[in-house]
C-alpha cells in the first residue's frame, strides 16, 4: 500500500491543497513540518495523534520539522476556540517549550525542532506591515473559519492577525530549508492556507507548496476525546500517570476502537483486520482494546511502565494489591473515593464513611461475611482498627469491598 492510500485507510486524511500531493508523498522525499504552540507544558492525545501522523511521513521517507510555536503562543490562535484567549507570558511560553520540546524528542527522536521565537522575536512593526501585510487583502482574512465564526462575540487585532504570523512561518521554513508542505490537524486549515498563499505570492507560481490536514478524533458517543473525569490526557507521567493512560486506551469503546487501532498504532493493515475479526467473534477477549493499550502506553512511556500500569490493573482486578509499592499505590488509586483521617477508625466506620455501605449494620455483615479486604488482606473482625503505621508508606490504607469496590483511606 502507499503511504497516501495507508493514511486515507486510517482515516487521516481530510483536506489536501491539491492531488498532486498523492504521488509527490508517495514518490519523493519531502521536507515537511508541524506546529505545536506551548499552550500547556505538556502534550497530549490530540497532540499525540498529529506527531504520529509526522512519524508516518518521516517513516516513509520525508523529513519533519517540528515548530514549537514560542512567538505564536504569545499572540493566540483563535482557530476552533470561541473566545479570546488569555496572553500567555514570555516565562509561561518558555517554560511550557521546554516540556514539549522534550516530549516531541521522545516521539520523533531524528526529527529537526526549532521554535519560532527565534524568528518572530526580530519582526518589527514596518516589516510586518509592509512585508507581510501587503499579501493580504483583509476580505481574505475575513473569509477564514477562525475569524467568520468569531465576528459576532468579537477578536482582537492580535488574533486576527495570528494567521499572517504562522503564514510566515511556513515562508520562512520554505525559504531556510526547502520545506514545501505543511500538515496539521482540520483546525489548522486556514493557517497552513494562508502560508501556501503567502508563499505563491512572495516567490511566484513556480513555488509549489502542499498543506495537508487530518480530521479531528470523534467518539461515537460525541462526547470530546481526550477528556475524562480527571480532565485532560497529557503526556507527561506527571501529570496523567502512565496507568491513567493505560486505562483509558483499554476502556476506549468497542465502537470506537479500529478507529483508534488505525490513527494511533503503527499496527498494519493486516494486522488491524486480523484484530477486527476477533472484535466481531470474541469481543469479551478484548483483544482490540489490550493490543491498542499496550501499543501506545509503551510508545508514549516506555516498556517499563507499561508492564507497571499492567501490574496495577491485574492487582487491582485481582484484589492482590500487598505487592505494590507506594507510588503504584498512588497511580491505581486516584481516582477512587478517599476519605483523609488523622486518627486510628474502626473497619464498620472506614467502610461508612467512604460509602461502601449505607450503615453500619452493613458493614458489621459485609466484614463477618468474609467480603472486606484491608490492604490486599481479608478481615473478618469487626473491631478490627485502621491504623496509620499499617498502610502503605503510612500513608494510604485502602479498604475493599466485594470484588469491585475499592475505597482510599488517606492517613494525615
Ligand atoms: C506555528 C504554530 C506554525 C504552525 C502551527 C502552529 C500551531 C497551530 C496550533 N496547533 C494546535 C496546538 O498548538 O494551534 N496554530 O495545540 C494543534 N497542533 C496539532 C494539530 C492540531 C492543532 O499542535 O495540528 O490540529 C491538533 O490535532 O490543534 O507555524
Amino acid at each position: 500500500m502507499t503511504l497516501y492510500d495507508d493514511l486515507k485507510w486510517r482515516g487521516l486524511i481530510y483536506q489536501e491543497t491539491d492531488e498532486t500531493l498523492r504521488n509527490k508523498l508517495n514518490e519523493e522525499q519531502l521536507t515537511f513540518y508541524i506546529g505545536t504552540d506551548p499552550t500547556a507544558d505538556s502534550l497530549h492525545v490530540g497532540h499525540l495523534m498529529a506527531n504520529l501522523v509526522a512519524k508516518r511521513l518521516e517513516n516513509h521517507g520525508h523529513k519533519p520539522i517540528l515548530v514549537i510555536g514560542g512567538g505564536t503562543g504569545l499572540i493566540g490562535d483563535p482557530s476552533f476556540k470561541a473566545d479570546e484567549r488569555k496572553l500567555l507570558s514570555i516565562e509561561e511560553s518558555l517554560k511550557n517549550a521546554a516540556g514539549i520540546e522534550k516530549q516531541f524528542k521522545g516521539l520523533l527522536p531524528t526529527a529537526k525542532v526549532v521554535n519560532n521565537y527565534e524568528w518572530l522575536s526580530s519582526l518589527n512593526a514596518i516589516e510586518f506591515l509592509r512585508d507581510l501585510g501587503k499579501h493580504f487583502s483583509i476580505n481574505y482574512m475575513m473569509a477564514k473559519d477562525s475569524v467568520k465564526s468569531r465576528i459576532e462575540k468579537g477578536i482582537s487585532f492580535t488574533e486576527f492577525s495570528y494567521q499572517i504570523i504562522q503564514a510566515w512561518d511556513f515562508e520562512h521554513l520554505y525559504d531556510h530549508y526547502h520545506c514545501t508542505l505543511q500538515i496539521g490537524g482540520q483546525d489548522q486549515w486556514g493557517n497552513i492556507t494562508s502560508g501556501s498563499e503567502l508563499i505563491r505570492r512572495k516567490h511566484g507560481p513556480e513555488a509549489k507548496v502542499y498543506g495537508l490536514t487530518f480530521p479531528l478524533v470523534t467518539k461515537s458517543d460525541g462526547t470530546k476525546f481526550g477528556k475524562t473525569e480527571s480532565g485532560t490526557l497529557w503526556l507527561d507521567p506527571k501529570k496523567t500517570s502512565p496507568y491513567e493512560f493505560y486505562q483509558f486506551w483499554i476502556n476506549t469503546p468497542d465502537a470506537d476502537v479500529i478507529s483508534r487501532l488505525k490513527q494511533f498504532s503503527f499496527l498494519s493493515r493486516e494486522e488491524i483486520e486480523q484484530i477486527e475479526e476477533s472484535l466481531v467473534k470474541e469481543p469479551e477477549k478484548r483483544l482490540a482494546q489490550i493490543t491498542l493499550a499496550k501499543e501506545i502506553v509503551e510508545m508514549v512511556h516506555g516498556k517499563e511502565a507499561l508492564k507497571q500500569a499492567i501490574n496495577i490493573s491485574e492487582a487491582l482486578f485481582s484484589g492482590q494489591i500487598k505487592n505494590l509499592s507506594v507510588d503504584e499505590i498512588e497511580m491505581g488509586f486516584k481516582n477512587l473515593p478517599s476519605i483523609s483521617v488523622d486518627s486510628d477508625l474502626s473497619l464498620p466506620d472506614a467502610l461508612l464513611d467512604l460509602s461502601l455501605v449505607q450503615s453500619k449494620r452493613e458493614a458489621r455483615e459485609m466484614i463477618k461475611n468474609n467480603a472486606v479486604s484491608v490492604n490486599g488482606e481479608k478481615q473478618s473482625n469487626i473491631s478490627f482498627l485502621v491504623k496509620k503505621e499499617n498502610g502503605f508508606g503510612e500513608k494510604y490504607t485502602i479498604i475493599r469491598k466485594g470484588k469491585k469496590k475499592y475505597g482510599v483511606i488517606k492517613h494525615k
